[in-house]
């Protein structure tokens, strides 16, 4: 599949090698046409060339904007040579076949980096360029094309081997290079608008907000999507130093946040804490001796969804859970601080990302939480309520024991953490089930207390870890099933704001079954 080139296009901005390798061409008796500039350096070395102008009948015209775009140009590319009614257009037209394509496209990249202005940006885009190299690729059965100086050296070696022909197996191999270009160049200019768009949009206008960074795309990938950093400076994935690993994702970001701000709520000097996240949701949340003791009672609440998580600590990483956590597949850790060690061993996993914050935030700051309507944005103060602080009654005969209080006290922290309608399971001091995100708090009891189920499946033990738990509701059961499906499971106390209609109900049904309740006056809804 041999192809004999006997004429030329050249058309490149950077015209570095040029000259030697128009010189090479010529001499293998190969006529060269080219556009202005292009051609105004190989005549200027002495060399025959036909400009691009003669060969379309019309001058390039709108500061060069078009000078390429033509059916001469593209009719001599596109043409399939052994086609009769493609020759019979060339004749009937007047277009002669273009056999070899050399073009370097506008620096649009080296202008954006120079930090150039929009106007210089936006007149930098190629488009005559790619439409070529694009046509001739698609053509390589007869056309060869280069888009790098750099080819340069290995085309001209095949011409002189094969007597001025191409083989096939080249011209393939150039068309799929010369496709990886238009791509690169496409998404280097879709991203400089992304930086322009994000920059000018709405969000940074309206929030005062600086970019911190454009990202690949949204929740979605159809979705544009920009990171910003308010004036706050809350310690957190919007200040944190990442370590290592690949940019973050618009939902890594999310995540993290989500993740970062649960585990805050453990305060570092009274224990070790760890938060496993996926989806802005808890799958496991446990204190411990120790860093890699939290992780691993926090994997176990529910080691399945945990894979490809996102893990939070409140305290300095060490080498113990760096270890631990490199046995399986985890998408982000955030911490305020990290060990030399630790950091060696999560360097082994190149993707992984590790975010050191230098401090933990304050749960009890004020803030803003914004979310967009359509047409408008609500604004509301970040929930810092915190168990500790809140007047806890309790509404039952038997009052919960002191083991039973701390994780009462633990589920609910957690609690404020999961999307609503929230029920958490919880004992010694770790997640054993959570419910999130139903719409009826009875399905997210019985996804709990199911959960919790699972989890001593995975872990080999016989009975549920819901036996002898406590468990949280982010709101008032508003019927006693909620509450009956806890206690079926085998929960011996409850947790939950109280105030609905029915609470004498509730409490009956509690007192009923033998269970301790506290109410604490507030509620966690998170939506
Ligand atoms: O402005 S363009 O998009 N319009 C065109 O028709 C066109 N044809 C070639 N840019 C066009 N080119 C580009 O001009 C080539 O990709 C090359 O980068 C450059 C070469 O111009 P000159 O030969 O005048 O230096």
């Amino acid at each position: 599949e041999l192809r004999r080139v006997e004429r030329a296009l050249l058309s490149v901005s950077d015209k570095s090698g040029l000259i030697e390798f128009a010189q090479a061409l010529h001499k293998l008796g190969i006529a060269l046409v080219s556009t202005g500039g292009t051609a105004k350096a190989i005549a200027g070395a002495g060399l025959p060339v036909t400009d691009v102008s003669d060969l379309t009948g019309f001058p390039e015209m709108m500061d060069g904007r078009v000078k390429t775009l033509h059916p001469k140009v593209h009719g001599g590319l596109l043409a399939i040579r052994s086609h009769p009614e493609h020759q019979a257009s060339m004749i009937g037209h007047g277009i002669a076949p273009i056999d070899l394509l050399v073009v370097n496209l506008y620096p649009f990249e080296a202008t954006v980096a120079a930090g150039k202005g929009y106007d210089d940006c936006i007149e930098n885009i190629d488009i005559g360029g790619p439409a070529m190299i694009r046509a001739a690729a698609k053509n390589h059965h007869d056309v060869t094309v280069v888009v790098d100086a750099s080819d340069y050296a290995a085309l001209l070696g095949e011409l002189e081997a094969q007597k001025g022909a191409t083989t096939l197996t080249l011209r393939r191999k150039l068309a799929q290079k010369a496709y990886a270009r238009t791509a690169a160049y496409d998404s280097a200019i879709s991203n400089w608008f992304a930086s322009e768009l994000a920059e000018t949009s709405p969000a940074y206008r309206a929030l005062g907000g600086s970019l911190a960074e454009t990202l690949r795309y949204g929740e979605n990938p159809h979705q544009w999507a920009a990171f910003y950093r308010t004036p706050e400076q809350r310690p957190g994935v919007s200040t944190a130093r990442q370590v290592q690993g690949k940019q973050l994702s618009y939902n890594n970001i999310n995540d993290t946040d989500a993740a970062f701000e649960c585990v805050a709520e453990f305060d570092p000097a009274i224990s070790a804490a760890c938060a496993i996240i996926k989806h802005a949701n808890p799958c496991g949340v446990a204190t411990g001796a120790d860093l890699a003791e939290a992780y691993a009672r926090a994997l176990a609440c529910d080691p399945v969804s945990a894979f490809g998580g996102i893990i939070a600590f409140n305290r300095t990483l060490d080498a113990a859970a760096a270890r631990e956590i490199v046995k399986i597949l985890t998408e982000v850790i955030i911490a305020p601080d990290a060990s030399e060690e630790a950091i060696a061993i999560i360097a082994a996993k190149k993707n992984l990302r590790l975010l050191l914050t230098g401090s933990l935030p304050d749960v009890r700051a004020g803030g803003l939480a914004l979310r967009t309507v359509a047409g408008g944005f609500l604004a509301q103060a970040r929930d810092n309520a915190v168990v500790d602080d809140m007047e806890l009654k309790v509404v039952t005969k038997r009052a919960p024991s002191e083991a039973e209080l701390a994780d009462l006290r633990f589920a609910f922290r957690v609690a404020k953490h999961v999307k609503s309608n929230a029920i958490v399971y919880a004992k010694d001091l770790a997640t054993v089930g959570i419910g999130a995100g139903q719409m009826s708090r009875v399905d997210s009891s019985r996804i709990a207390a199911w959960k919790a189920g699972e989890a001593a499946k995975a872990a080999g033990l016989p009975e549920t870890l819901a036996k002898g738990a406590v468990v949280a509701s982010d709101a008032f059961f508003p019927f006693a099933d909620g509450l009956l499906a806890a206690a079926e499971a085998g929960a011996t106390a409850v947790i939950q704001p109280g105030g609905s209609m029915r609470d004498d109900e509730v409490i009956k049904a509690a007192n009923d079954a033998g269970l301790a309740m506290v109410f604490t006056g507030h509620r966690h809804f998170r939506h």
